[in-house]
């Protein structure tokens, strides 16, 4: 049965915000208390979507979670009608109003980690949401999107969505941003590559900056619960040097598909060590491995965290041409804009390069890679998906149309206090529920 690739792409929520909340994150730091633009922001996202399907690439939607959260709001003590919440904790905490309000849940990188049948001792896709649990505001995510995975991968017999790891520090998880999947063809068994930031029990170095979100432990652990098997999984830590340049999940310094790694020179500890074991795992399996990395000398850490060159997402197109899909920052920095031409104009694995405006997402250090939830699919379990979430002309029309009724154009630090945020947001995601066919997914409507 043929398998492909699909991605499945966040949806930017109505309550888009800069609020500064991610530490170790240099633009969501840098971008702290500016303007921001949610309609622009879902409009940039969707157009994303809409091209990559008109190119031919499986591509779905996933829906934003409830914002502002009167649920963390409650469960930290704030009580009365849902307005008098929200306005007690905006001038008693604002910073738990940011963190109730943001709109995170856009970046499904971060949803889950996901193995293909092919991989998995039942024969199932396995979802584990990742608990997130660095962030306050990226841990209340995870029951949350629980549930809307269980509403479009509903099929238990094809889908298996495990509950998230215990959120505490041992088991920081950050979902597929720290994964991997390499196969020569995306229906054959495939080696699975886990990167982690620090173990909690083991020795090896740690970040001294910024803090590592995911640790060793809890990357084992959604292995085991997929049932990945030793010889089709690789592990791998991440240079403790990097994370405190910023480069806060894998997938801000690498990016893998089918055979090729495309990575930074300082992406891992002991690089040479990683690409062997990856060879030697992918050579058991018939497959090769090409590693494309891009020295220091010609893109520095500081270019590839500002630019998110490798925040791209590299796509295989139905006549096995490899695409890279980069934000519009890559464009305008000279060295990375050097680089990608080069890269075209050599024999290399990326045979085209296609840009996208995603400044709103970007500007919270959110690129093209962040926005997307890689899922392979064979047929009958695309067909299982629910197929409202599928992008099309008819859902492109429709959600563009939906976004022009509800979101605002400009939402400031200071409206988060607007209590008709909360309503406004809670009327598009209702009327969200009928377009994707979700079912009251929301608390609200439950
Ligand atoms: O977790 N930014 C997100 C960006 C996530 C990017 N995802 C991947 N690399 N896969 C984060 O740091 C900033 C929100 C704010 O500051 O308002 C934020 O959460």
């Amino acid at each position: 049965m043929l398998a492909t690739e699909a991605n499945f792409d966040g949806l930017v929520g109505p309550t888009h915000n800069y609020a500064g909340l991610s530490f170790g994150n240099v633009a969501s730091r840098s971008n702290e208390k500016s303007v921001a633009n949610p309609k622009a922001a879902a409009k940039q996202g969707l157009r994303k979507m809409k091209r990559l399907a008109d190119l031919g690439f499986h591509q779905g939607v996933l829906p934003p979670l409830e914002r502002p959260s009167v649920r963390l709001l409650r469960d930290v003590g704030f009580t009365g009608d849902d307005a008098s919440v929200i306005a007690r904790a905006a001038r008693e905490a604002p910073e738990l109003l940011a963190a109730a309000s943001s709109a995170s849940a856009m970046w499904t990188a971060n949803a889950a980690t996901v193995s293909p049948s092919s991989d998995t001792a039942d024969g199932r896709v396995h979802f584990t949401p990742a608990n997130l649990a660095a962030k306050l505001h990226r841990a209340i995510e995870h029951g949350e999107t629980r549930r809307t995975l269980g509403a479009i991968f509903a099929d238990e017999a094809r889908f298996r969505i495990h509950h998230a790891l215990p959120g505490t520090p041992a088991l920081g998880d950050e979902g597929a941003a720290n994964h991997t999947r390499f196969a020569r063809e995306y229906g054959e068994r495939g080696v699975e590559f886990f990167v982690y930031g620090r173990s909690e029990y083991g020795q090896g170095p740690q970040p001294q900056r910024y803090p590592a979100r995911q640790t060793l432990e809890a990357s084992r652990a959604v292995a085991r619960l997929h049932g990945l098997s030793d010889d089709a999984t690789v592990f791998a830590q991440q240079t403790p040097e990097v994370i405190d340049a910023g480069v806060f999940h894998n997938d801000v310094i690498a990016v893998g598909n089918r055979t090729t790694l495309f990575c930074h020179q300082r992406a891992f500890v002991d690089q040479q060590k990683v690409y062997d074991e990856l060879r030697t795992k992918l050579d058991a399996h018939g497959s090769k491995f090409d590693a494309l990395e891009v020295p220091e000398s010609e893109v520095s850490v500081e270019d590839a965290v500002s630019s998110y060159l490798f925040n791209s997402q590299l796509l295989s197109s139905a006549d096995g041409r490899q695409l890279l899909v980069v934000p519009q920052e890559c464009r305008e920095n000279a060295r990375v804009a050097a680089y990608l031409d080069s890269l075209t104009s050599r024999k290399t694995p990326i045979d085209e390069v296609l840009v996208f405006d995603l400044r709103e997402s970007m500007k919270n250090g959110g690129g093209p890679a962040c926005l997307r939830l890689r899922v392979v699919l064979n047929e009958a379990e695309r067909a299982a998906v629910n197929p409202r979430a599928w992008m099309n002309d008819a859902l492109f029309t429709r959600l563009d149309a939906w976004i022009d009724t509800h979101y605002r154009d400009r939402i400031a630090p200071a409206d988060l206090a607007d209590p008709k945020l909360l309503a406004e947001s809670r009327a598009a995601l209702d009327e969200l529920t009928t377009i994707l066919g979700l079912g009251a997914v929301y608390d609200f409507q439950r």
